[in-house]
């Protein structure tokens, strides 16, 4: 929360701590309204700082003792001021003890110590340690931990914090106590603390060394039929970090706690993993593939960042993406490796490109624009960011582009050779890649420091004579806040040529010979590759497997589109060949509508996709990734002056069109995928659900009484939680009669699974019929509550963000909306509030009747009494740039 007028940090103003801390004793005397935290810390003076006294960092935090060395300090021996405790003078050796007190129940910001559901949890990252006690809460502080858990032993039977228990047993009064012990040294940002009524799934789990370890996942009672998944996917997640990168775990325990209330979501906490209960809790009667999908990833994450951030973290929080980047990365290509499969893999991979496009190009082209490392914030909980995680992903992904598989897990054995234990900086990571392959990557660190999403654009010139290709590269990069001009980057992009006959030619460039795939290294603005020994006139298949985060352009026509989608051996340009000429045909589309022109759809186009649809010898998967057509936010982000309503008809029109024309295959295909007896998660059952069920939209999208009985057939039938959303949306999507009964029966049947509800408000948020009215009523259901984030996220973030043409009404009336749902989470949430608040950036891409009411929008909420920094820096960035 604001205190005074937000301030902002520069990373070029770092300076080291001017004490560290060797060790940390807490004590907590855990009660909801009063939890009295004592602290007792050895500090010595850092020999690398030029500064004086001990600074340390609190907030909402009550000072009633503090003692220096045994002697109690008066004010005048120590100063608070704007959040900061300063003891000027200190002897070199410090012993430190700290008595504070902290409110949890009162706690609404779910940042620092809090109760959920009459129990206690932690968060921290980013600064949220010093809501808890006076620290110098800065992540290259790490020190060792030992923690006294004290609390009523009936309402709190479980106390959890990091490391190892190391005694527990009962105290006078119901109470009792639990002593925990973390055998490494930690920033403050990793501590957490459990006081809770729970249950646990545990198991002792062999690593490569020999060791036995416990793992636990602890949920509400209740919830145990929801665990396996999660511990299934901690398991292979141990298991893949030892194979593929020699990383074991370093603690005999390892703990994952669900929590309902929890604003993002999971925490890599030091053996005590904290996880949003939505990436932990599943069976196949409440989750969809994709929720399972989505709890493997996050599971993954948070088990890797153990070596990623936790035994070697950031120096300051700048460096965020030095963790979050390569963390991102790791659990992608675990995911990946878990499907195993070359097709599998190429899926995940379309769908990280998807989210890019969908909200990272967005978030690099406007007013947030950031670099990966960013140079200034005012919030750093407003960085975790798209371009800090996914983009971040991206660059470490192009060292093992650059530098092939062996040569990345080289420069990873460097990187904790040298820095294990250590808080370091993105610079530190580079360096160790460059090293570990003798290699130099200095034009590389601009991927970390220039914002914007940059533009490659490619010509080529065949010459049948000398049997030459030549490819000409240029890059450019648009302006960002504060960063008119860009330098060059250095883009590894992947080429293949096809033959005319669709397969890869043979290549060779610079004298050098490849196989079907060549990773030119661009460099320059411009620069020619010429391929020689090229039989016949290529066309050329540009940015493989998306071998860097940029836009291409490249004057594909449709027939070499064509050619691409059908026979492109790279499965990511063959799906983006796909998705170009769905593009081209959805501007088209839009502008026809918005001038009421006559809507019309090639049969070329519609063969295509009928060429997929029925090509049997594809993954379901990818046929379902090939069928989906770009969001309408990817259309908008194509547009100069974006027309949401227009956007919308057009996209429905295609869906309409093709859903009439393809209606016997889809029909054929719905039943050629049906995954009948017990339910799997694996890919090869998802894909086919996946490919059923948008066959099953696109039949909707174009509705008859058969699609409509299919629909309601589905719902009724359903034997998992993805065929039944699955149908639900179609029949609210298409009108049916059944929508409503459905809905309600939806209802009843979940109404004590919290999650489920969530999809049921969410499904609702982003039907193209849900208007600013419904959403206020569904806010009046009894079920609704602003309190819970993911209660808050499945309404309102689901209509701003992805109702686009109900929440641009020309009226204006979703931004008035916005800007009142803004200003209500500021005052319980500022986190959550902060990412609303972020729904208005590209509010300068509309026409101008739009922009003023955003503008208007955006405005009162920078109006409003005693805005949170958060909100704040979202909402001054998006009026001034
Ligand atoms: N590191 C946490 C995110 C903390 C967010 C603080 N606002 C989860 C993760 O990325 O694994
Ligand atoms: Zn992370």
């Amino acid at each position: 929360m604001r205190t005074d007028t937000p301030q902002t940090i520069y990373r070029k103003d770092y300076t080291p701590p001017a004490y560290l801390v060797d060790t940390v004793e807490l004590g907590f005397d855990l009660d909801p309204e009063t939890t009295i935290v004592a602290s007792r810390l050895t500090m010595r003076r850092n020999p690398d700082s030029t500064e004086a006294g001990i600074e340390l960092y609190g907030q909402n935090l009550k000072l009633v003792a503090l003692r220096m060395n045994g002697a109690t300090l008066r004010e005048g021996d120590y100063r608070i001021s704007s959040n900061v405790l300063r003891i000027s003078k200190a002897p070199d050796q410090v012993t430190l003890e700290i008595e504070t007190l902290t409110s949890p129940a009162q706690n609404t910001t779910l940042n620092g110590l809090y109760v959920s559901n009459g129990n206690f949890f932690t968060q921290c990252e980013a600064e949220g340690f010093r809501c808890i006690t006076y620290f110098p809460d800065r992540p290259d502080v790490m020190a060792k931990y030992t923690v006294m858990l004290r609390a009523d032993k009936q309402k709190y039977p479980v106390l959890l914090s990091n490391g190892n228990l190391v005694e527990a047993g009962d105290l006078p009064d119901g109470r009792h106590y639990a002593k925990w012990e973390d055998p490494f040294k930690k920033p403050s940002y990793l501590f957490a603390l459990v006081a809770a009524r729970l249950v646990c799934q545990e198991e002792t789990f062999k690593l490569m060394d020999g060791r036995d370890a416990l793992l636990q996942v602890w949920v509400e009672d209740g919830n145990l039929d929801k665990t396996d998944y999660a511990m299934q996917s901690l398991k292979n997640s141990i298991r893949w970090d030892e194979e593929r990168f020699g990383l074991e775990l370093d603690l005999d325990r390892f703990m994952i706690v669900a929590v309902s209330d929890f604003n993002m979501g999971a925490m890599e906490n030091k053996g005590l993993n904290i996880f949003n209960t939505k990436f932990v809790l599943a069976n196949s009667r409440v989750a969809t593939d994709v929720d399972y999908a989505g709890i493997e990833a996050v599971v993954g994450h948070e088990y890797f960042h153990n070596w990623t951030g936790n035994r070697v973290t950031c120096r300051d929080w700048f460096q965020l993406s030095l963790k979050e980047g390569l963390t991102v990365f790791r659990d992608q290509e675990f995911s990946a490796d878990m499907i195993g499969t070359d097709s599998g893999r190429a899926v995940t991979r379309i769908e990280q490109v998807r989210t890019l496009r969908q909200a990272q190009f967005p978030e690099d082209a406007g007013p947030m624009a950031h670099p990966v490392r960013p140079d200034s914030f005012v919030e750093i909980n407003n960085f975790y960011t798209v371009t800090v995680y996914e983009k971040g992903a991206e660059v470490v992904r192009m060292y093992q582009t650059l530098l092939g598989r062996d040569g990345f897990r080289k420069g990873m054995d460097l990187y904790f050779k040298r820095h294990d234990e250590q808080a370091v900086e993105c610079d530190d990571f580079r360096a160790a890649m460059a090293d570990a392959n003798g290699r130099d990557l200095a034009q590389f660190e601009r991927w970390y420091s220039q914002a914007g999403t940059p533009v490659l654009t490619a010509s080529g010139k065949y010459d049948a004579r000398w049997l030459t290709f030549e490819l000409t590269l240029s890059q450019s990069c648009p302006a960002t806040p504060g960063q008119p001009d860009k330098l060059p980057f250095h883009i590894p992009v992947a080429v293949g040529l096809l033959g005319a006959d669709g397969k890869d030619l043979p290549l060779t460039v610079g004298g050098k010979q490849h196989g079907g795939t060549a990773v030119l290294e661009l460099t320059e603005a411009s620069q020619v590759f010429r391929f020689t020994g090229v039989k016949e006139e290529p066309t050329p298949s540009i940015l493989r497997d998306f071998s860097a985060p940029v836009v291409l352009n490249y004057p594909y026509t449709d027939d070499e589109l064509l050619h691409l989608f059908s026979h492109d051996s790279d499965p990511v340009n063959r799906w983006e060949a796909g998705q170009r000429l769905a593009m081209e045909r959805l501007l088209k589309l839009t502008a026809a509508s918005a001038h009421g022109s006559k809507q019309e759809l090639d049969d070329t186009f519609i063969e295509a996709m009928r060429k997929i649809l029925v090509d049997e010898s594809l993954d379901a998967a990818f046929r379902e990734n090939a069928l989906l057509l770009p969001s309408e936010t990817m259309v908008a982000e194509q547009m100069e002056v974006v027309d949401p309503q227009a956007i919308h008809r057009a996209r429905q029109f295609m869906r309409r069109v093709i859903g009439e024309r393809l209606r016997a295959d889809l029909h054929a295909q719905y039943d050629a995928n049906l995954t009948p007896g017990d339910y799997s998660p694996d890919a090869i059952s998802a894909g086919k659900r996946g490919l059923k069920n948008i066959a099953l939209a696109y039949l909707s999208a174009a509705p008859d009484e058969h699609s409509d009985a299919l629909a309601r057939r589905q719902f009724d039938e359903a034997g998992n939680m993805t065929d039944r959303v699955a149908a639900l949306v179609s029949l609210i999507h298409s009108e049916s009669a059944g929508a409503a009964l459905a809905l309600e029966k939806f209802y009843d049947e979940f109404d004590n699974e919290a999650l489920v509800i969530d999809k049921w408000f969410a499904m609702q948020a982003a039907a193209p019929g849900t208007d600013v009215a419904m959403v206020r009523s569904l806010m009046r259901h009894p079920a609704f509550t602003l309190k819970n984030p993911n209660r808050a996220r499945s309404l309102l973030f689901n209509f701003a963000n992805g109702n686009p043409a109900q929440f641009h009404a020309p009226d204006g009336s979703g931004y008035a909306y916005w800007a009142e749902q803004v200003m209500a989470l500021d005052k319980l949430n500022p986190q959550v509030a902060a990412r609303l608040a972020r729904s208005m950036d590209r509010w300068r891409r509309y026409s101008p009747a739009l922009q003023a009411q955003m503008k208007t929008a955006l405005q009162k909420v920078a109006g409003a009494p005693k805005l949170s920094n958060d909100v704040t820096e979202v909402i001054t960035k998006a009026l001034s740039n």
